[in-house]
């Protein structure tokens, strides 16, 4: 079997339509890399690297992403042979960390061996759901009164559970309102780790509330914190940023960091990667939810393709690609109806690329 004869990424950006703000940072355009892969009999995989510009997420750069693609990672895909889109993740297993980047190539390989096949992504993967359960993520707003608006919108259009981010200085408070606004609604927050433990009381007197659950409140590295907290509060922890591999995983499944997982293909560094986080959580007794990173259309397909593996029984942060973007650079776009996103039947992501207008946003490409 072949595989990769040409390697191609793009770099793209996109407005949001919507500034979004986090405790770590405001963003109103979104740059992505956007990889090509194809083989010698002419199929092509797209892939998505979904990095932030900046490394206030996470350590990776788009830059940096950039760089990983070009010197360590194509030329490690580029021409070598694998059977199987899960095999490929050795081929760079020798560079640490480098998630995003890996994820990219990942899924373009996942793409390109289930069109190659004539599968859908979601079923090569193993996921038997026909629709998965939407949520969205809303930012740090202006004011109260602002964010009630943006939640109004959401809860009208029939997303099935909102998240809310939250910083010390706006937490109780905003949570407090949409809480009244909205007595029954599925709600969490997400802290990005702004919270230290000396900010405890803060967290527990969130518990109150009737969320489903407290994302990442404090930094990547404190699984400790996280179990100390979670043993004090009734709400559900839920882990992001703390958890990049399987070793982290065990470690949060053994301390009882949590009872939640947001598993984001991008952070795992790829659709095998997220699907064996999947199958190890779940074992583990914790819930999971598939997480975003306002990936454009073909990142947000592949996130799709996973959130249909049976343990993802919360909603997921994949929204409609209209609650970012006024044109995504795939046919059809992502659409949530009634706070469901359709599992495509079609092979592959299911998703044409709209590769001439990837060609003419691109402001920088590389062509392996
Ligand atoms: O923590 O889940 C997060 C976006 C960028 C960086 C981190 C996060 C997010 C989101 C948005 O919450 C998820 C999405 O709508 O794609
Ligand atoms: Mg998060």
């Amino acid at each position: 079997m072949p595989r990769v004869s040409t390697i191609e990424a793009f770099r793209v950006s996109l407005p949001l339509v919507h500034a979004f703000q986090t405790s770590s940072h405001r963003k109103s355009h979104l740059e992505h890399i956007l990889v090509r892969a194809q083989d010698a009999d002419g199929t092509v995989g797209w892939g998505e690297i979904a990095s932030p510009s900046d490394p206030y997420y996470c350590p990776e750069t788009v830059d940096g992403c950039w760089l990983t693609v070009e010197r360590y990672l194509a030329p490690a895909l580029l021409g070598a042979e694998w059977d199987h889109p899960a095999e490929v993740g050795a081929l760079w297993a020798r560079v640490r960390g480098h998630h995003f980047a890996k994820a990219g190539l990942d899924i373009a390989c996942w793409d390109l061996w289930s069109r190659s096949a004539g599968t859908p992504l979601a079923r090569a993967l193993g996921g038997d759901r026909m629709t998965i359960s939407a949520g969205v993520s809303l930012g740090i707003e202006p004011t109260v009164s602002d964010l009630l608006a943006q939640v109004d919108r959401y809860t009208a259009e029939g997303y099935r559970r909102i998240k809310l981010k939250i910083a010390p200085g706006w937490d109780v408070e905003p949570v407090r309102a949409v809480r009244a606004a909205h007595p029954d609604l599925a709600l969490h927050v997400d802290a990005n780790g702004a919270y230290t433990e000396e900010q405890t009381d803060v967290l527990a007197e969130l518990d109150h509330f009737g969320l489903t659950m407290i994302e990442q409140p404090y930094a990547p590295g404190a699984l400790a914190a996280h179990a100390r907290l979670q043993k004090r509060i009734e709400t559900a922890v839920c882990l992001d940023e703390s958890v990049d591999d399987l070793d982290q995983l065990d470690t949060a499944l053994e301390l009882g960091s949590g009872r939640v997982l947001n598993i984001k293909v991008s952070r795992m560094g790829g659709l095998t990667a997220a699907r064996a986080a999947h199958d190890r959580a779940v074992a583990g007794g914790w819930q999971v939810w598939c997480g975003g990173m306002h990936e454009f259309g073909v990142g947000r397909a592949a996130n799709v393709a996973i959130a249909s593996l049976p343990g993802f029984t919360l909603p997921s942060d994949v929204s409609g690609s209209d609650k970012y973007y006024t044109h995504d650079v795939v046919e059809p776009s992502i659409r949530a109806i009634d706070g469901q996103v359709t599992v495509p039947s079609g092979p592959g992501i299911g998703h044409e690329v709209d590769e001439a207008l990837v060609r003419r946003l691109a402001s920088a490409t590389l062509k392996f």
